[in-house]
Parts: C-alpha cells; sequence; structure tokens
C-alpha cells in the first residue's frame, strides 16, 4: 500500500482517526477530512508525513466538490475512498423525534456519502483503478428499538454500496462496507448530545469494539489483492450478536 492515496472522512475523531493511522503506518499518503480543523491538524501531526487537510461537511453537496476538486492535481488520483464520516442524532420513537435529527442523519450518513463518491469517482473512473470502502453499521442489517432513521441510513449505505459495485464492475474498482457493531467512540456522545454517563452505559459490560480494531478490519479489506473484494464484512463485539442481542457483563 506504500504511496497509495486515501482519502478518509469523518478523520477527526473514532473510527476514521484509527484508520488514518493504521494506513499512515503502511505508507499510504493521506487525504484526511472532517469538519473540525484543529483535530485534523492534530492527526497530521500525529500520522507525520504530508497529508491534505480538507475541511467540509458533507452533507454540503457544494463543499464536496470545492473540496475535492481544491487538491493539487497529484494528489487526485485517489486509490482508496473511505467514507467514514457520519453520526447517529438521537435515540426516539417516530412520533417524538426530531426533524432536525432525521435530516442530520439523512443528509450526512446517505447523501453526504454519495456525495462524497461522486465527486471522487471521476478520477477513479478514468484511472480504472480504486477501492471504496464504506461505513455502514449492523443497525443497517437490523433495526433496533427508537433507531429506525439511523438504522435506514445504514441501510441505505449497505444498499448503495452494492448498486455502486454493480455500476463499477466492468471498470474494475472494487466496492466494500464494513458493519460494525458497538464500537466505543464520540458516536453515543454525539448521538446524545454531549450527555457523557448516557454515552457511556452504551458500552457498560459490552467490552465494545476500540476503533482500532475496525481500522484493523478496514485495512485488511484495502490491503488485499487487487483480484479480491472483502464485499460486505460484519464485525461485532463478542457480546454482541446482533443490533438488539447482548450479552452483557453483570
Ligand atoms: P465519531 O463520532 O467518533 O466520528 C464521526 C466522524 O464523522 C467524525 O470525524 C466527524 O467529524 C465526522 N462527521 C460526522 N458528521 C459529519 C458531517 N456532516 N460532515 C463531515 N464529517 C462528519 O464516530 P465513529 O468513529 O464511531 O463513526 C464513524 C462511522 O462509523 C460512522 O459512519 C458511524 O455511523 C459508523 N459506525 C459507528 C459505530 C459505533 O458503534 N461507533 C458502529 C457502526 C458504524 P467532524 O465532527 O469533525 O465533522
Ligand atoms: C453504530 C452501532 O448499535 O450504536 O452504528 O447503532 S449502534
Amino acid at each position: 500500500m506504500k504511496n497509495k492515496i486515501a482519502l478518509i472522512t469523518g478523520a477527526t475523531s473514532g473510527i476514521g482517526w484509527a484508520t488514518a493511522e493504521r494506513l499512515a503506518e503502511a505508507g499510504v499518503q493521506l487525504i484526511l477530512c472532517g469538519r473540525r480543523t484543529e483535530k485534523l491538524e492534530a492527526l497530521a501531526k500525529a500520522v507525520g508525513g504530508n497529508p491534505q487537510l480538507l475541511t467540509f461537511d458533507v452533507r454540503d453537496k457544494a463543499a464536496v466538490f470545492q473540496a475535492v476538486d481544491s487538491l493539487p492535481n497529484a494528489w487526485k488520483s485517489i486509490d482508496l475512498l473511505v467514507n467514514n464520516a457520519g453520526n447517529a442524532h438521537g435515540l426516539d420513537p417516530v412520533q417524538t423525534a426530531s426533524l432536525e435529527d432525521w435530516d442530520a442523519m439523512i443528509d450526512g450518513n446517505v447523501k453526504g456519502l454519495m456525495y462524497v463518491t461522486k465527486a471522487v469517482l471521476p478520477h477513479m473512473v478514468a484511472a480504472k483503478k480504486g477501492q471504496i470502502i464504506n461505513l455502514g453499521s449492523i443497525a443497517g442489517k437490523e433495526v433496533y428499538p427508537n433507531g429506525s432513521v439511523y438504522c435506514s441510513s445504514k441501510a441505505a449505505v449497505d444498499f448503495f454500496t452494492r448498486g455502486l459495485r454493480i455500476d463499477l464492475n466492468p471498470l474494475g474498482i472494487r466496492v466494500g462496507a464494513i458493519h460494525p457493531g458497538l464500537v466505543e467512540t464520540e458516536f453515543s456522545e454525539v448521538r446524545f448530545k454531549g450527555a457523557q454517563t448516557r454515552a457511556k452505559n452504551v458500552y457498560e459490560g459490552i467490552e465494545a469494539l476500540t476503533a482500532e480494531e475496525v481500522a484493523d478490519a478496514i485495512f485488511y479489506m484495502a490491503q488485499v489483492p487487487e483480484k479480491v473484494t472483502i464485499a460486505d464484512l460484519v464485525i461485532l463485539p463478542t457480546r454482541q450478536a446482533n443490533a438488539y442481542v447482548n450479552n452483557r457483563m453483570k
């Protein structure tokens, strides 16, 4: 993977940050994206080298295309896109959930991921090579109570991934998704709008996955020979059976 170019969205935290570190160790050149510039700068320091930093909100269609277009030409031939940016907002039944939360999830997790893909693709299509790894979730495979819109957004990522793989198949561009279960990151703090105890309780007694463990799996997907595609990878903490059955330590 040495000297390949990877663009990672949502690199300012959690799985995206850990994936950047894992790819940097393998000598990959990084384009790091997120909304928090100071975090991108801290990550750039941590991984070293000369990463390109792009600050934009994936929901802002024009900003997505401008950001990718602003890359120096040598950086535009992206070999690997890790579509990781996304979050849950709220955990509520449909009848009481907030429309703002719904917009944030559908616009970010679904449309944002599609915009970034569309912005990066012309270079892969011209080169007739490349790889796209999307962050789905176990929440996109099964629905859990009060998660209907987050789960819908991740089910959309799953189906978008499958369609994209069909569309890009004649070009030899590889497409896959990874679907983690519970990973302890800033994810639940964002979901619960900063309520730290509630966020911590999500991972109580579950021996949740770490961001680094998911990053290792993403790295595995990225480094298999070009004739191999890891199309769909579900990764769970052993104490988690599916999206809503857990064996928590008492
Ligand atoms: P974090 O909250 O730690 O990280 C989320 C990342 O996404 C941040 O870097 C954030 O950056 C970025 N992001 C969120 N919204 C936007 C936006 N609108 N525009 C640009 N960047 C955005 O969570 P995780 O690392 O856990 O989550 C990463 C991905 O993994 C998500 O897609 C999530 O749905 C998925 N996932 C997480 C699981 C978990 O249990 N944690 C399990 C399964 C899947 P910034 O705020 O700087 O913009
Ligand atoms: C994140 C996993 O179960 O918190 O996608 O929704 S879960």
